[in-house]
């Protein structure tokens, strides 16, 4: 896919002009074939065929910055002949981190790009051995979904002292865009958030008790996945009080712990909000444990993998959000025009669907 109608230098445009027509183009080749229904909430289409969709790019913040080779320093390279390593932080049980991963080694083997890929098993020092190990191993680019939003000096400073440019996916590492990483492609996280508190408003009319299962700690995903949620109930639901928040560090039995304990100590609890699908389903485990009926407490999730959507289907979760962690085909094509010396927006935002009773059977397909 050409990003730009011609080959000009990059420096030859003016930044906002670059920055925005290659965010057009990525918007143009985003790929999902989500219907945007009528509030504007895309809603991923139906099929099974759509299951390996790609994400849908959202219109560019105003103002981003652009990224460019020149200014970054290193020499253009082919993608096709270069080695690309990845960085994985979380271990391989959470569907979304399985869909990540195989989305990237997916879109390197259709590109015929040599791929060195480290999981972290959720450990931060592993992760920052691990992408100093792909350094060492000879990584030209560098794509890192990092575990935590801190720290990343040390791997940083390797990085750029051997002109490795590093693309993050999905949570977001506090540098210097195009001196630290050349782009960063993520969700919007607040506006998940958001959209949680709409549906958990929705299924409880916007009265009574919630409690929030948090993600875990140090990164900006459950920073902002809370921000957006409290935000809109305060915004929009002055008679649903949230009594309860603890992290069950997105994981599902944390989940189901934290929930045996809410549900002892808040017993007319009305909603759970949790932060991602698995401490929903790990929400879910605990309400039937104690002899709870589908629907009795409104469960409101985000990520949209295939056991959350069920449940929607089956009633025990009312809503899901999706986040779409499909990041390979975006990752590798900013890389691409990068490292042709092309411009790339500091940031790209993409678009996620939603689950809900209306569409969750016919969409099950969509989710991961
Ligand atoms: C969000 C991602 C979160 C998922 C969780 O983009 O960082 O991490 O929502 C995962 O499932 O643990």
């Amino acid at each position: 896919m050409n990003f730009t109608s011609h080959r000009r230098h990059p420096l030859a445009r003016p930044a906002a002009a670059a920055s925005l027509a290659l965010a057009v183009a990525l918007t143009a080749a985003g790929c999902a074939k989500s219907e945007d229904d009528a509030d504007g909430a895309a809603k991923p289409s139906a099929t099974g065929a759509d299951a390996d969709a790609g994400q849908k790019v959202a219109a560019p913040k105003p103002g981003g910055k652009g990224c460019t080779l020149a200014a970054y320093g290193g020499d253009t390279l082919d993608l096709k002949g270069a080695t690309v390593g990845f960085s994985q932080s979380e271990k391989e049980a959470n569907p979304f981190r399985i869909a990540e991963t195989r989305s990237i080694k997916d879109e390197a083997a259709k590109r015929g790009v040599k791929l060195l890929t480290a999981n972290a098993q959720s450990q931060f020092s592993k992760q920052i051995s691990d992408v100093q190990d792909l350094l060492a191993k000879g990584a030209d680019v560098l794509v890192i979904a990092p575990l935590n939003s801190d720290g990343w000096e040390p791997v940083l400073r390797a990085a750029a002292a051997r002109k490795v440019p590093i693309v993050t996916i999905d949570r977001q590492i506090n540098a210097d865009p195009c001196k630290d990483y050349v782009s960063f492609i993520a969700s919007d996280f607040v506006e998940q958030g958001k959209r949680a508190a709409d549906q958990m408003i929705e299924a409880t009319g916007g009265k009574g008790k919630v409690a929030i299962l948090l993600g875990a700690a140090g990164n900006n995903v459950t920073t902002e996945r809370t921000k957006g949620f409290k935000d809109r109930i305060a915004e929009k639901a002055p008679e649903l009080e949230i009594v309860f928040e603890q992290t069950g560090d997105f994981a599902r039995e944390k989940g189901q712990q934290v929930t045996e304990q809410l549900i002892q100590s808040q017993p007319g609890i009305n909603g759970v909000y949790a932060e991602n699908d698995e401490m929903g389903l790990g929400a879910v485990g605990a309400l039937k444990g104690a002899g709870k009926k589908p629907g009795d407490v409104k469960i409101i999730t985000i990520d949209g993998t295939r056991n959350a959507v069920q449940g929607v289907v089956d009633g025990w979760i009312q809503g899901v959000i999706e986040s779409n962690p499909r990041f390979g085909p975006l990752a590798f094509r900013t890389l691409d025009a990068f490292t042709r010396g092309e411009e790339v927006p500091q940031e790209i935002v993409i678009e996620d669907g939603a689950y809900d009773a209306d569409n969750a059977e016919q969409d099950l397909g969509r989710a991961y």
